[in-house]
């Protein structure tokens, strides 16, 4: 019934902080799905192209840098408003202004390092699960929580 999927991933600093764990219970305690999921240290041409729409902003440079230097922990997550959800579970872009019980919120100070990406569109979801992933890498399976969660 609910297909929707996003394109979450821990970014370096969140990794380095021991924080994937609790960033994936949080999906998982929400009742979101885990369809894919890969450590790596992202390419200078992946970075670029996850983040080409900000290549004009004077802090692309160091936001490439940021997240090649990695590891980043990549994941899609599935679900109904998955997309939407996991931006609200994820709280706004600069931790300061994040309200507390977001993962930005509790765990992130600056707009730099703020610990984790989720994708803002159905289209931006589509585009980076197609950039970060091979189709054959995303699993397909029926969670058994599914008819606990969803009526
Ligand atoms: P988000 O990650 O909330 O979707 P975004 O897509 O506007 O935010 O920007 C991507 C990342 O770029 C963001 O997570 C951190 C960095 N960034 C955005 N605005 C910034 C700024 N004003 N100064 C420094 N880094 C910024
Ligand atoms: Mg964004």
């Amino acid at each position: 019934h609910c297909t929707e999927r996003t394109f979450v991933a821990i970014k370096p600093d969140g990794v380095h902080r021991g924080l994937i764990g609790r960033t994936i219970a949080r999906l998982e305690d929400k009742g979101y799905s885990l369809v894919a999921l890969k450590l790596l240290k992202p390419s200078r041409t992946l970075a670029e192209s996850h983040y080409e729409s900000l290549r004009s902003k004077p802090f692309f440079g160091d936001l490439v840098s940021f997240i090649t230097s990695g590891p980043v922990c990549a994941m899609v997550w599935e679900g109904k408003d998955v997309i939407g959800q996991v931006r609200k579970l994820i709280g706004n872009t600069d931790p300061l202004t994040c309200a507390p019980g977001t993962i930005r919120g509790d765990f992130g100070i600056d707009i730099g390092r703020n610990i984790i990406h989720g994708s803002d569109s159905i289209s931006s979801a589509e585009r980076e699960i197609q950039l970060w992933f091979h189709s054959e890498e995303l699993v397909d399976w029926n969670p058994s929580l599914h008819e606990w969660v969803y009526e």
